[in-house]
């Protein structure tokens, strides 16, 4: 029988310790910095702070499962996805709204295509729907908010800028696209063709999260540091 307290070679257990003790540093790192930027780019560090705040919570609760029971925290995963992801996703408007005037298009289409990813996702892995109509659903929602990014309206916008902002949405939309895809591969693995046991898929999804979310906010705060002038 488990314990609930860690034990030292619970590798999983101490995963999710470490990456919750991130959590908390980024956002006491992202609220205190957010001031120190330009005005136009505060709101972009505002949410990176809500992300890894949120995630904070989320991973104070996951561990607990994990270290008490052995299996994985599904239900505390999902509800930090659905709250995180679309705040992940208005990143991108933000970030060309700090230097450019944008159409309200752009958040509406990537609220609603990470929405549309989550939901299939949840009713799949939660048994309402059939796993494979989850998993169809949640990787159109994906396809769409990759679209947008690499060709629709926010991709032209962030095209015609230069320099560092150009750089961060590049960045960021790599993110999206190639440390987004351990989630859904990990659902493949998972539920459809097996092959991946609950602990792998727990430490990789927790380093995953580390990049998506906390690296993915210092990116942003970098580029915003970079605007800013001197002695600001
Ligand atoms: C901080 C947490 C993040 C960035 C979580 C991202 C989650 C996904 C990109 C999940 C994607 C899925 C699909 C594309 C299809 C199957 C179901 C999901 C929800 C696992």
């Amino acid at each position: 029988m488990k314990t609930a307290m860690l034990a030292s070679n619970d590798f999983v257990g101490i995963s999710f310790w470490l990456i919750s003790m991130a959590m908390l540093a980024s956002t006491v790192f992202f609220f205190i910095e957010r001031n120190s930027v330009k005005a136009s780019w505060r709101t972009s560090i505002t949410i990176s702070g809500l992300v890894t705040g949120i995630a904070f919570v989320h991973y104070m609760y996951m561990r607990e499962v994990w270290v008490s029971t052995g299996t994985s925290p599904t239900v505390y995963r999902y509800i930090d996805w659905l709250l995180t992801v679309p705040l992940l996703m208005i990143e991108f408007y933000f970030i060309l709204s700090a230097v450019k005037k944008v159409s309200s298009g752009i958040f509406w289409r990537l609220l609603v295509g990470s929405l549309v990813m989550l939901i299939g996702g949840y009713l799949g892995e939660a048994g309402y729907i059939n796993i494979t109509a989850g998993f169809v659903i949640g990787m159109a929602g994906w396809i769409y908010i990759l679209y947008e990014i690499f060709s629709g309206e926010a991709a032209k916008e962030a095209a015609k800028l230069k320099g560092p902002v150009n750089g961060c949405f590049n960045f960021c939309k790599w993110v999206v696209t190639l440390g987004w895809s351990i989630y859904p591969l990990g659902y493949l693995f998972g539920y459809m063709i097996g092959g991946t046991d609950e602990a792998s898929l727990n430490i990789i999804y927790n380093l995953a999260d580390l990049l998506n979310k906390t690296i993915f906010g210092l990116v942003i705060y970098q580029t915003a540091k970079n605007l800013t002038p001197a002695g600001k």
